[in-house]
């Protein structure tokens, strides 16, 4: 099952459900307009699927815009919780690098604040690179949807947009790094119903083009995350309560080459098996 939030022309943001690859089913049409309360309901998975079989209006996925399926939420996120990540880090800064080789090992995640919701990009959107960096990247990682209880109700597709210069410098510049326009992308579904299990069978893959090019391309497996994905989102709600839940990156497994770093117009595609793909042309901000 997955959700989504859609436009037709300039109308209100509208819940969909994918019927199939090609339609959504248009959950306003039950009195659902807001995937906030969705995500509240209590064996979702299942009124889904009595929902997929009632007679709702239809829309072709090619007539509509997907948004980013946040409304409220606050975007959080986790680092080096792939080794690729710790050894990119530890690369990138002498300064830093007993910091990262630390909070791999540590019992406590890294966690950083990434965004407030109405900042997050969507599907198509340009993503940002920070006009006074010089070494830019996506990273692309799954998501966790999560609720006011603290249950992760889906996932879906993120890209943690990261100014390695900035915080290779010093850690202490890491929100300089992490969170400016357009840095934060989310989209275009929201997979339910899938267990943790299921989910470190998924693929992550990333493409970079240029004027209509590869430059780069890397993959990696959720099933490669070093942490539970439980104790992630326990350490999220310690001592902090999210009453419109909140969005969880948990972190990245794919670090293009030091030689690499992005440009304006290149276009970031990142596609998680169980999910979907998200797609973003780059500009500066
Ligand atoms: O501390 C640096 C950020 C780590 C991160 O964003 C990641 O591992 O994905
Ligand atoms: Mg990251």
């Amino acid at each position: 099952m997955k959700l989504c939030r859609f436009q037709t022309g300039s109308g209100r943001p509208r819940v969909g459900l994918l019927k199939d690859d090609a339609t959504i089913l248009d959950l306003s049409a039950e009195g659902i307009d807001r995937l906030t309360s969705l995500f509240e309901f209590e064996g979702l998975a299942a009124q889904l699927g009595a929902l997929a079989g009632a007679n709702l209006p239809q829309f072709a996925l090619a007539d509509v815009k997907l948004l980013a399926p946040v409304e409220q939420q606050e975007v959080w996120a986790v680092g080096v919780t792939y080794l690729r990540s710790k050894k990119a880090r530890m690369e990138e800064s002498d300064f830093s690098a007993s910091a990262y080789d630390k909070v791999y090992d540590a019992p406590r995640p890294e966690l950083f604040f990434k965004s407030m919701p109405e900042k997050v990009v969507g599907p198509g959107d340009a993503v940002g690179i920070r006009s006074d960096a010089t070494w830019n990247v996506p990273e692309p990682e799954l998501a966790f949807v999560i609720n006011s209880r603290g249950h992760i109700v889906g996932y879906t597709i993120g890209n943690d947009m990261s100014s390695r210069d900035i915080e290779g410098e010093n850690l202490l510049y890491l929100p300089q790094a992490k969170i400016y326009d357009r840095s934060c992308a989310l989209g275009p579904f929201v997979t339910v119903g899938a267990t943790e299990a299921e989910a470190r069978t998924w693929k992550i893959e990333i493409g970079i083009e240029r004027a209509g090019a590869a430059v780069f391309s890397g993959e990696t497996s959720v099933g490669q995350i070093k942490r539970t994905f439980a104790e992630l989102v326990e350490y999220l709600f310690r001592s902090q309560k999210f009453p419109h839940g909140a969005v969880l990156f948990t972190g990245t497994g794919i670090v293009p080459p030091d030689g690499f770093t992005l440009a304006a117009q290149d276009v970031v595609k990142i596609g998680i098996s169980g999910i979907g793909r998200l797609e973003n042309p780059v500009a500066v901000v």
